[in-house]
This record gives C-alpha cells, sequence and structure tokens, in this order.
C-alpha cells in the first residue's frame, strides 16, 4: 500500500480523500493556492506545499507544480479528486512517467472516454444503446441529409464537449445552419476543436448514472444508479438512489451496459457511465423500444459518489486507493445490494434572488446538522471566506434513511438544522424542490428546474420585522428566533463575534412559515 499520497485538489472532496487515507494508514499531503492558506484541507492534511496564486490555473491546474510537490513530498501517488486535473489525460500519464501512481483510470480510458465522437462509435460496438444520429460528418450538407433522416428536433453536440458544452437543440431544418455555426464557433473556442456530431433530441429525459468499479485485474462491477435529473444549467442540484423510476429489469440493463461500456475502455479505477432515461419510452409504459442510451462517461470519481456509498455500504475512495495499488476487488457482482435510499443535497454559496449568482464572503456562521443517518461532506468551517475563486460548493448534505420517503422527511429535517450566515445559500430553494409533488412522484427531468418549476425566493421581511428578530436572539440567549440564512445582512450586525452563542440553535426561521 502507497506511504504517502498527494490530494491534488481542495474543499470537500480533498478532506473527504484525506478521511480515507488516514483510516488506511497513509500520509496525506495537501496542496494550496494563496487564497487557500488557512482552508480546511490543508489543516486536514500530514504536509502542505504551497503550489501558487488564487487562479486555478496557476496553482491546481498546474500539472508540472503539482508533480514537482509530489516529488519534493515523496509521496507515491497523487490522487485528483474531481474537476480540475481528473480528467485530464496527458495529466495521468505525467503522473506515470514520474514514477508516480495516478489514482484513477489509465491515461489511454480517460482519453478514449473523452471524444464524445470516438466513444460513441467505441459504445455501439460494444453493445452499449447510444442515440441514434451521425458521427464524423464535416460539411453542411451531410448535417442537413443526416438531420432529416433522424428527423427533428436534433441536437448538435461538440465531439470534444461533455456537460452540456456546444449543445444546441435544432427544432427544424430552418435552425439548422446557425446552430451549426454557433456551436463549431463555441467549440473550437472552449476545446480546440470543432468537431461535432448530430443526434435525436430526447427532450423529456431524466439523467440516471450508473457507478462501475473496476481492479487492474479485469474485475469490472456495477454498483446501481443514482438518479441526477434535478439539475440546473448542467449543474446537479439533488442526487438520489435507488431512482424512483427503475425497475428491477432495467436496473439490471442499464448496470450491464455501464460494464460493457467501460469493459470496452479496459476499464480500471472508479467510473460513472451516464445515460439518458425516457421512462415513456421503456416497455412498461407507452412505447416498446430502448429506453435508456449511453450519454458519457466520467472517468473519476463524482461529487456525488457518497450515495452510492451509503446505499451499497462500501468506502468507495478507500477501494479507489486499494485497486491503484494494484489489489483485487475481492467481490462478485451477486453480492452487492442497494439497502434503504440515499439522497444527496448540494449547498451553494449562491443568490437564488439575483438568478443563483455565486455569493461571497465570510461565513460568520456554519452549523452543520447530524444525526442518524446524516452526513455532511463538507470544506468550510465558521470564519472561512467564500471567494469566487472556486467552485461555490459549501458543503453535500447527505441522508440515509429505510425508504425514500423517511430519506426526504429526514433531508427536510435536516436542512432545517444548516445553519449558515454570512454569504446566501439556496437551502430554502432545495426545500422547495423537496416540498413539490412532481419530486415526490420521481417526475422530475433534466429540464424540469427550468421548465416546470416557478420558484421565487421569499420576498425580504419588513424592517421591523427584523429588528424584533435580532432583538430577540440578541437580548434572549439561547432564544430559538433567528434572522434565516444571511439574506438580510442588517449594517453592523455581521461585525459580531462569530463565536456568539446567540448566533446558535435552528427551530423557528422567518420567512419559513
Ligand atoms: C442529450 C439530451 C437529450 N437528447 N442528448 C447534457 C450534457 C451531456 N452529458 C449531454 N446532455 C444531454 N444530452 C440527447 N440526444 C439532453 C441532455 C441534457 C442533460 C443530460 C443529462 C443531465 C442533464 C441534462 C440537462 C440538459 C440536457
Amino acid at each position: 500500500m502507497f506511504k504517502k499520497i498527494l490530494i491534488a485538489n481542495r474543499g470537500e472532496i480533498a478532506i473527504r480523500i484525506m478521511r480515507a487515507c488516514r483510516e488506511l494508514g497513509i500520509r496525506t499531503v495537501a496542496v494550496y493556492s494563496d487564497a487557500d492558506k488557512n482552508a480546511l484541507h490543508v489543516q486536514h492534511a500530514d504536509e502542505a506545499i504551497h503550489i501558487g496564486p488564487a487562479a486555478s490555473k496557476e496553482s491546481y491546474l498546474d500539472m508540472e507544480k503539482i508533480i514537482a510537490a509530489a516529488k519534493k513530498t515523496n509521496a507515491d501517488a497523487i490522487h485528483p479528486g474531481y474537476g480540475f486535473l481528473s480528467e485530464n489525460a496527458s495529466f495521468a500519464a505525467a503522473v506515470a512517467a514520474s514514477q508516480l501512481t495516478f489514482i484513477g483510470p489509465s491515461a489511454e480510458s480517460i482519453r478514449l472516454m473523452g471524444d464524445k465522437a470516438e466513444s460513441k462509435i467505441r459504445m455501439k460496438q460494444a453493445g452499449v444503446p447510444t442515440v441514434p444520429g451521425v458521427e464524423g460528418i464535416g460539411a453542411e450538407n451531410d448535417f442537413k441529409k443526416a438531420a432529416k433522416e433522424i428527423g427533428y428536433p436534433v441536437l448538435v453536440k461538440a465531439a470534444a464537449g461533455g456537460g452540456g458544452k456546444g449543445m444546441r437543440v435544432v427544432q427544424d431544418e430552418g435552425e439548422l445552419s446557425e446552430a451549426i455555426e454557433s456551436a463549431r464557433r463555441e467549440a473550437l473556442h472552449a476545446f480546440g476543436d470543432e468537431r461535432l456530431l448530430i443526434e435525436k433530441y430526447i427532450p423529456n429525459a431524466h439523467h440516471v448514472e450508473i457507478q462501475v468499479f473496476g481492479d487492474q485485474h479485469g474485475n469490472l462491477f456495477h454498483l446501481f444508479e443514482r438518479e441526477c435529473s434535478v439539475q440546473r444549467r448542467h449543474q446537479k442540484i439533488i442526487e438520489e438512489t435507488p431512482s424512483p423510476l427503475l425497475t428491477p429489469e432495467l436496473r439490471a440493463e442499464m448496470g450491464e451496459a455501464a460494464v460493457r461500456a467501460a469493459r470496452a475502455v479496459n476499464y480500471f479505477n472508479a467510473g460513472t457511465v451516464e445515460f439518458i432515461f425516457d421512462p415513456d419510452l421503456a416497455s412498461l409504459r407507452h412505447g416498446s423500444g430502448q429506453a435508456f442510451f449511453f450519454l458519457e462517461m466520467n472517468t473519476r470519481l463524482q461529487v456525488e459518489h457518497p450515495i452510492t456509498e451509503l446505499v451499497v455500504g462500501l468506502d468507495l475512495v478507500q477501494w479507489q486507493m486499494r485497486v491503484a495499488a494494484g489489489e483485487r476487488f475481492p467481490f462478485t457482482q451477486s453480492h452487492f445490494t442497494q439497502r434503504g435510499h440515499a439522497i444527496e443535497c448540494r449547498l451553494y454559496a449562491e443568490d437564488p434572488a439575483s438568478g443563483f449568482l455565486p455569493s461571497t464572503g465570510k461565513l460568520l456562521q456554519f452549523s452543520e446538522p447530524r444525526g442518524p443517518g446524516i452526513r455532511v461532506d463538507s470544506g468550510f468551517t465558521i470564519g472561512d471566506e467564500v471567494t469566487h475563486f472556486y467552485d461555490p460548493l459549501l458543503a453535500k448534505l447527505i441522508v440515509h434513511a429505510e425508504d425514500r420517503e423517511r430519506a426526504i422527511q429526514r433531508m427536510q429535517a435536516a436542512l432545517k438544522d444548516f445553519i449558515v450566515h454570512g454569504v446566501l445559500t439556496n437551502i430554502d430553494f432545495l426545500q422547495a424542490v423537496l416540498a413539490h409533488p412532481d419530486f415526490a412522484n420521481g417526475e422530475v427531468t433534466t429540464r424540469w428546474v427550468e421548465t416546470n418549476f416557478n420558484w421565487a425566493p421569499p420576498s425580504e421581511p419588513s424592517f421591523e420585522a427584523l429588528v424584533a428578530a435580532v432583538l430577540a436572539e440578541v437580548t434572549v440567549p439561547g432564544s430559538r428566533f433567528q434572522v434565516s440564512g444571511s439574506r438580510y445582512q442588517v449594517p453592523g450586525l455581521n461585525e459580531v463575534d462569530p463565536y456568539s452563542p446567540w448566533k446558535t440553535g435552528s427551530g423557528f426561521r422567518m420567512g419559513a412559515n
């Protein structure tokens, strides 16, 4: 086993990886930028090494600096986390070339799955269902012909893309050439690669992904699904497992397809195969055809991995380390079952009233919920600064319960106990989604938040109400009255002692009732 691992990341995921290392008796090295000198992930590590200015490009994305840091501290391996360099095939190759172990799949697997056109062809060959379409065409005429054959609406995607960048929905032939032109421009600008592909657009689909896991000896399994349809602008907000829509038959079919996909690129370590799923196409409902299609494979640990860990009962991050060190994954597919229901909510520092723009500031209060079946993966503590340099993810609130209904109740109660002052958060938004009948019915598609969910943040309370709430807290120690979140900034109030006891507590909040 490795003696020392450098974690090439920051925030909650760096801490999550360090916890796994500690349990395995592995020493940890943190890397940090100017902005993260005092960050929690630095305090959690056994050693820390400065790698540059706040801008990610000059620190967390700088391959040479990170490899040099690993060499300097005598680390045996690098864990990339998610984001940053985690899906950069050149980085994985450079790590290996420096006699270090990259904790993840091979550089070749990353490269093959990074190209959406090439991977789609490979998936088709491997018998993985893909969306009907055409890859690798050039001239506008070919696109016209292809779109006609596929039938409108069609979707134009960047071959080098992923995560929705360079994607255009085209309703009819009149819109086609402009969509192609702008998608090409965006793809060239974002990826330096203007190749496009075109496929049938599936409008009312769910995002269902399958966790796969393999060792370097050819053992490769799936660990069931995660339903990730609650998202906005390609940013996931709530994830859960099991999916409320999958039948045991579809689950098995999708799991087997995911394993075929991974096997086709000789995959090992943790990975996720993303599918688009339309329940109306499933034979149980109206259709009789294929109901799920391969979209892309994420060749890394995902943000939402904890819900799988809770329901399957496996520490995925520890196993990432163990299989990277060459251990065998000592299970068979039938060993794995799903126990209970898990949900993850992503708490973002953002302002729902201003179109969810990131909200920055000092965390004057940051009190995480706790209790049976509650897990919080976060990278912040009270007094920390939330800056504009990095992802606005404050914390992942994860619950596990006996069934979906109880998991939703547990999440609602835990969210009420999550107190954040100093930045604005999406807590009220999350509560509104959880309380919505469409969510209860499992009817949320990937377009639902943007098209069906008419939610507006509660309007500001009157100044008098604010003063009353503040007075209740100041003058009655331990009072259960408080100003909800930090939407309501009272001049002078935010300078007070963050440890003041009147800032703690939960229960009644203005604006909630
Ligand atoms: C699609 C689609 C509908 N039809 N492909 C979004 C990101 C990338 N993974 C592919 N994506 C989509 N591809 C076809 N043929 C709808 C989406 C999509 C989506 C997929 C998963 C999760 C969220 C999404 C949000 C908008 C669009």
